[in-house]
């Protein structure tokens, strides 16, 4: 078991290689709160959602042999926090590694992919953008698996050391499975984006409703790419579902990613939107415009410059405060505030459906 910092020099790194037959990190008992991550948005500036002053809080290359951690899903646990994180060492296979940390901006990897257990198809098909949904008292991950071409592959964990395998949800080719938070009516529902082999120069966002996780139907288009006009050109190309939705009174609120085609490439923003809470297909309101685009160096510049690809939100419903974790030219991982209630206002405020 070799465990690395994101945050360890070279030297400190090759001090915590740990050997051995342990087969999982264990949880130390917590002294510091969770507390989830949070600054100030700067002085002077209007912005609806800010970065952290010390992105990336996961840097390109972190440790020796790990060329990248990006699109990675972290979640409130015990009393800290554990992730599930798209790590890739230098054959740049995309593997799903269980992360630890006391604060969400420290983290500690496990050094072996997630092995699944009750799965009929072999361990080694790639694995990239997780999601994680904590549901029905368990955590249900989410992620983009290689089964003769990407489809949303589910397991249920409520530990982060064991891991079910579920059935593949849908036939390939989808991306972007999202589920929420809550059932509706008794049902699961997972948002998705059906698409094709390769790097998709199309997609709108679906939903589908399941009673069990395993039997997924009722499909219903949830929204679809922009077009030409403005207030849709941002997101002309291709849309998909970002973090897991936050309920609120005025519905679900999605953060997602819009996707242009460049002269010089995809270019990956980030928008909102508000689902109703009974029907989730239902959009009730769109943002016409970004709320993050790359512009810092770590977004634009990277192994896929100008991607910002936000996959999971810790959420202070108390303090209104959320902190936006999204991954950074396909590099390294970023962090980002809002405050909740003025960015609903802001989503109404600035809404185009369509
Ligand atoms: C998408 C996915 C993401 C990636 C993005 C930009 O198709 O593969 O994992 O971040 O492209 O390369």
């Amino acid at each position: 078991m070799l465990i690395v910092s994101a945050h360890s020099t070279q030297d400190s790194v090759a001090k915590m290689i740990v050997q051995g037959p342990v087969k999982s990190v264990e949880v130390k008992p917590r002294i510091r709160s969770t507390n989830i991550p949070w600054q100030e948005r700067p002085a002077g500036s209007d912005a609806i959602v800010w970065r952290h002053r010390e992105n990336p809080i996961i840097p390109a290359a972190p440790a020796p042999g790990i060329q990248g951690v990006y699109n990675s899903a972290v979640v409130r646990f015990g009393d800290g926090f554990a992730g599930i994180f798209r790590l890739e060492q230098t054959d740049r296979f995309p593997r799903l590694h269980v992360g630890w940390s006391e604060d969400a901006l420290d983290w500690h990897f496990e050094s072996e992919p997630i092995s699944f257990v009750n799965w009929i198809d072999g361990p080694s098909h790639y694995a990239y953008d997780p999601r994680v949904t904590a549901i029905d008292g368990d955590y249900i991950i989410q992620w983009c698996g290689g089964h003769n071409g990407p489809t949303i592959s589910l397991a249920r964990t409520s530990d982060f050391h064991s891991f079910e395998r579920l059935e593949n949800a849908f036939l390939p080719f989808n991306r972007n499975g999202v589920l929420l938070p809550r059932r509706i009516e008794g049902s699961y529902y997972l948002l998705s984006r059906p698409s094709d082999d390769g790097h998709t120069p199309f997609g709108d966002i679906y939903v589908s409703a399941s009673p069990d996780l395993v039997h997924w139907g009722r499909h219903r288009l949830v929204m679809r790419k922009g077009g030409g006009q403005a207030g849709q050109w941002w997101q002309r190309t291709k849309v998909g579902a970002g973090p897991v939705p936050i309920e609120t009174p005025d519905g679900w609120l999605m953060i997602y990613h819009g996707v242009l085609d460049t002269c010089n490439g995809f270019v990956y923003s980030m928008g909102a939107a508000i689902l109703d809470l009974n029907e989730p297909w239902r959009v009730l309101y769109r943002t016409n415009r970004h709320i993050l685009t790359p512009e810092a160096p770590y977004e634009t510049v990277g192994f896929v410059p100008n991607v910002v690809f936000p996959v999971a939100v810790l959420h202070d419903e108390t303090a209104g405060r959320m902190a936006i974790f999204y991954g950074a030219a396909d590099t390294c991982t970023a962090l980002a505030y809002a405050n909740l209630p003025e960015l609903i206002e802001f989503i109404k405020s600035h809404s185009e459906v369509f």
